[in-house]
């Protein structure tokens, strides 16, 4: 773990908390309107309306890998046993502990980010087999990568089958010269407006979606523990295993022309949570969706309650026994 992180100055964590109450007392004060309450936009904000507690997002240190692993679903490669692990996802809204396990890690090289999901499920199930199809009414695990005025969005089930949208904050659209690029015109095809889905409020405002952009080059697989849709059994759960070339998340740095690939010490903002179509039984409080870092409201789409990714170059083998 890195100390930069988890050494913070009390009086840091003071500041934020501070600002966190106020904020809290000025969002009470203001109903739904958010008043002159301003945004800054940056990477690696720290946004005080935030329903999320910014000093409790999780900090996570992807390392470097000199072997790619196989793309097969399969984690069984020596860089994912060694890779950190996430803790095990907590609920989206409330940040409780989940009835199942589920853990991610993430790791990179120069061509491709690598990201890992172990999910633990006893009844494994899939019913959506088209590509783009709505993948979050199936169990699903989900992705999200933030640039400074855009986001991707990324869903896979247990069959495989695999969603993704690229969002680009509307205020940002024309300054950021989104709207002359290839993909993403005024005509496009399956582009529209999107204002989140549980936290409609946001102070950035609208995002415009691009339902048929496709992360060129992606690479995703599924390995099933189990058996899917046969519950006479008990299933152990599903692994995801991801590659995604820099070279098309660089569409992501256009706001801020960061470093692709990262450079060392590079931190970037990336959510990863899982929707189930079951909740646990009460008294549990169980919202459907978990995550590494609860977002505080039912939506994903909030990149300042993102995990912080920092990408360090010292290769994974390192901490080899
Ligand atoms: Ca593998
Ligand atoms: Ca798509
Ligand atoms: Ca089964």
């Amino acid at each position: 773990m890195n100390k930069l992180f988890f050494h913070v100055p009390l009086i840091t964590l003071a500041t934020f908390g501070i600002a966190y109450l106020l904020t809290w007392g000025s969002l009470g004060n203001l109903g739904k309107g958010f008043g002159n309450i301003e945004y800054v936009p940056r990477s690696m904000d720290t946004i005080k309306y935030s329903p999320c507690a910014q000093f409790e997002i999780p900090n996570y240190q992807a390392y470097k890998i000199s072997n790619a692993p196989k793309i097969d679903g399969r984690l069984d490669e020596l860089e994912w046993q060694l890779a950190p692990r996430s803790p095990s996802f907590r609920d989206l809204i409330s940040g409780s502990g989940t009835i199942h396990d589920t853990h991610a890690a993430v790791l990179w090289d120069d061509e491709f980010l690598y990201v890992a999901y172990w999910v633990e499920e006893p009844n494994l199930q899939a019913s959506i087999t088209e590509r783009d199809g709505l993948i979050y009414q199936d169990n699903d695990v989900e992705l999200f990568i933030a640039g400074q005025d855009a986001y991707y969005e990324f869903e896979i089930n247990a069959y495989g089958t695999i969603y993704e949208v690229f969002f680009i904050w509307e205020e940002a659209y024309i300054t950021g010269g989104y709207d002359t690029m290839t993909d993403f015109g005024i005509d496009e095809p399956g582009r529209r407006i999107f204002n989140g889905v549980g936290y409609k409020p946001h102070p950035r405002g609208l995002r415009i979606g691009f339902w048929n952009w496709d992360l060129k080059g992606l690479r995703s697989a599924v390995f099933a523990d189990g058996t899917i849709n046969d519950d006479r059994d008990r299933d152990r759960g599903w692994t995801v295993e991801l590659a995604l070339p820099w070279s098309s998340i660089s569409v992501l740095a256009k706001g801020d022309n960061r470093s692709i690939p990262p450079r060392h010490k590079d931190i970037w903002r990336m959510d990863f949570s899982r929707f189930n179509q079951y909740k646990e039984a009460k008294p549990a409080k169980d919202s459907g969706g978990w995550a590494w870092s609860p977002h505080g409201v039912w939506d994903s789409h909030m990149p300042e309650c993102f995990t912080f990714v920092k990408f360090s170059e010292e290769d994974i083998m390192n901490f080899k026994k």
